[in-house]
């Protein structure tokens, strides 16, 4: 076989090195790259006794017997072992001075703030926990929770882990096919939602939905509903509850039960390119104990820092780094609930400024939102608390890595750019801050313990640097999805059986001379032009590179003569305006950055890109429209369907 079809084609060339300062490293928990290989080391030689070593950083009703019983493609981590989620992200705590630590520091998005502290959050869990056994829940049964950014959405979920309920988060902003969907898959008993919540100024009417969606879901029984903007909602009698209600009548005392480590802690959902969406299964003592330590390590956090995660809940994010992350290390998590644009573009910096946040880990369809709005809007706030920055969700393009670094993190705040998946449970490709230098546009390295690779197809390594594969991770990790809910053979076939023997990502990187990786977007994205096979963050970085450009998404539609021509959808910066001339020169700077192939056969100048909820630009349905105008692929996960009226409009002008 030709490389050009086992391979993707690099053709970014970035070569700034931006090493930690001194100062940050000598504070940090990893502190130098030698500390980072040593662990690695560590990890590599003897990876039972490491993350048996590495385990002891939880609290334990049990200690396990096994560290991983391996059974390809099912792991079990800590056979054998007891304990529980949400007494490691709580009770634990309880004994010490963090008793009256925040734990959680709350904003609405009209600017309402709550502020709740260890022991406050204790007793809110351990109420609502024995809300759910009084609704019937019992260890084992899945509970769907459908509610905005609000405090009582971490409370719920605490609550299931306390009892061993199953938790399913649904989006708040999906519809109500999309939560029949789950619902049913899943076979939840009760659903936790909201009146509604506020976003971009508007109430976004949770129950409203719910209601719909009930008419559809045999297996509920309770719908429990926390009241946030007290607006009126129908409240069916027997079915439906208000949380505040129910809370008044239960006790503050629910002993956290003892669970074994593969207990199924949660599903969520996430869409596959065809078919139903996937409920990926996490379980509770590998999941935790990733999500613990990844949280540590790579924000590097302390007991003095104010962290905050600007990812909804209803995203794996906001899983692993809103919530079980930071509480189970003891730390102040934020919380904010509505929109980066509301009342104005300056709402984040206005918040890191008024809670003087240190580390601020957010995406990078935010970013670039950020500099599409200008630069003035941050600079009017006092962003020195930050220490460190982090990325999610996508390549962040070099461009917009450096105005983080610069705009928002002052040139002096490490950026961590995180590679990780809802399959992986936590990041597994990142710079350790006080231990790696960093180039823009690279997750850097692997971190201690996992073992990632790049492939062919046929599942050859590619070791030559800077040659494109598929990425692929070799060993299990305790944090690892343990199957398909409901569906094993999807599991195997989606993640073990493309290549022989690995778990696949779904996602093209190369690794460059100095062992650094660099994602090049979703395989499925490739475009192939005349038997070169190029991912799409590399021409749209190039794009971006243009001082006229904010955002770019770039397709194939189907040439005779090549294979694919290029499609480039772009944003212009605020100021700009479109024209041909701006059309032509940017298909020139691409030719010149990159090269004639990767010269976009159109340019079309768009208001906006359709996304998904969490900031992932669907290009699946820009492929749709540039190759036959219409659109008829799934679109249940898009969030803003305008965008998608808008592109189809303009293609019938
Ligand atoms: C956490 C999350 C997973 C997919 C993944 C990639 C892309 C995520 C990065 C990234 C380049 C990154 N979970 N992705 N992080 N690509 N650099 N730092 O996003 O399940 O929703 O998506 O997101 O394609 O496979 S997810």
């Amino acid at each position: 076989m030709s490389s050009s079809t086992t391979n993707i084609e690099s053709v970014l060339h970035e070569e700034r090195v931006f090493p930690p300062a001194a100062s940050f490293s000598e504070a940090a928990h990893i502190s130098s790259p030698a500390d980072y290989e040593r662990l690695r080391a560590e990890a590599a030689d003897a990876p039972e006794e490491f993350w048996a070593r590495m385990a002891g950083e939880l609290h334990w009703f049990k200690k396990w017997d096994t560290v991983l019983k391996w059974d390809a493609p099912h792991a079990e981590w800590f056979a054998g072992g007891k304990t529980n989620v949400s007494y490691n992200c709580l009770d634990r705590h309880l004994e010490t001075w963090r008793r009256n630590k925040a734990a959680i520091i709350w904003e609405g998005e009209p600017g309402e703030q709550r502020t709740l502290t260890y022991l406050q959050l204790h007793r809110e869990v351990c109420r609502f926990a024995n809300v759910l056994r009084r609704m019937g829940v019992r260890e084992g049964d899945r509970v769907a929770l459908y509610l905005p950014l609000v405090p009582e959405l971490a409370i719920a979920m605490l609550a299931c882990a306390r009892i061993g309920a199953t938790h399913s988060i649904i989006f708040g902003g999906f519809s109500a096919t999309a939560i029949i969907d789950r619902v049913n898959d899943a076979g939840c008993r009760v659903v936790v939602t909201a009146d509604g919540g506020w976003r971009r100024g508007a109430e976004v009417k949770l129950k409203e939905t719910v209601d719909e969606a009930l008419k559809g879901t045999p297996t509920v029984e309770h719908c429990i509903v926390v009241r946030r903007t007290g607006s009126r909602v129908n409240m069916t009698a027997g079915r439906d509850h208000w949380w505040h209600e129910l809370a008044e009548t239960v006790s503050a005392d629910c002993p956290a039960a003892e669970l074994d480590s593969e207990h199924p802690l949660f599903i969520l959902y996430t869409s596959g390119t065809t078919g139903k969406p996937k409920g990926i299964l996490h379980t509770t003592a590998g999941y935790l104990l990733w999500a613990h330590l990844t949280t540590k390590w790579v924000f590097d956090l302390k007991d003095e820092d104010t962290y905050w995660c600007t990812a909804d809940i209803g995203w794996v994010t906001g899983h692993s780094y809103v919530v079980y992350g930071p509480l189970s290390n003891g730390a102040t998590t934020l919380m904010y609930e509505g929109a980066p644009n509301w009342p104005e573009p300056d709402r984040f910096w206005r918040i890191i400024e008024r809670h003087r946040v240190n580390i601020f880990y957010t995406a990078p369809t935010a970013i670039r939102a950020f500099i599409k709005w200008g630069e003035q809007w941050v600079s009017k706030h006092d962003l020195s608390s930050l220490r460190l920055l982090g990325t999610v969700g996508e390549p962040i393009n070099p461009e917009a890595w450096m105005w983080y670094r610069e705009v928002v993190g002052g040139g002096r705040c490490p950026i961590v750019d995180t590679w990780w998946q809802t399959e992986t449970g936590g990041i597994m490709i990142s710079p350790l801050p006080g231990a790696t230098p960093t180039k823009p546009g690279s997750a850097t390295k692997p971190l201690p313990g996992i073992e990632v690779d790049i492939m062919t197809k046929t599942g050859e390594a590619v070791t030559a640097a800077g040659q494109g594969g598929y990425l692929v991770i070799k060993r299990p990790w305790p944090s690892m999805l343990r199957t398909i809910w409901g569906d094993d053979a999807r599991y195997r076939e989606a993640y073990w059986s493309e290549i022989d023997g690995v778990y696949f990502a779904g996602d093209g990187a190369r690794r460059d001379r100095d062992g650094y990786y660099w994602i090049m977007g979703r395989v499925d994205d490739v475009i192939n032009v005349s038997g070169h096979r190029l991912g799409t963050m590399e021409i749209e970085s190039a794009l971006v590179s243009h001082e006229a450009v904010a955002e770019a998404a770039v397709v194939a539609r189907p040439d005779e003569l090549k294979g694919s021509g290029i499609v480039a959808f772009v944003t212009l910066e605020g100021s700009r305006e479109t024209s041909d001339a701006l059309k032509e020169e940017l298909r020139r700077h691409v030719a010149k950055e990159i090269g004639a192939l990767a010269r976009p056969d159109e340019i079309r100048f768009t208001d906006a890109l359709p996304k998904t909820r969490s900031g992932k630009i669907m290009r699946r349905l820009l492929r749709e429209i540039a190759s036959s105008g219409a659109v008829s692929g799934d679109t249940t996960t898009l969030e803003d369907f305008s965008v998608l009226e808008k592109l189809r409009a303009q293609e019938e002008e």
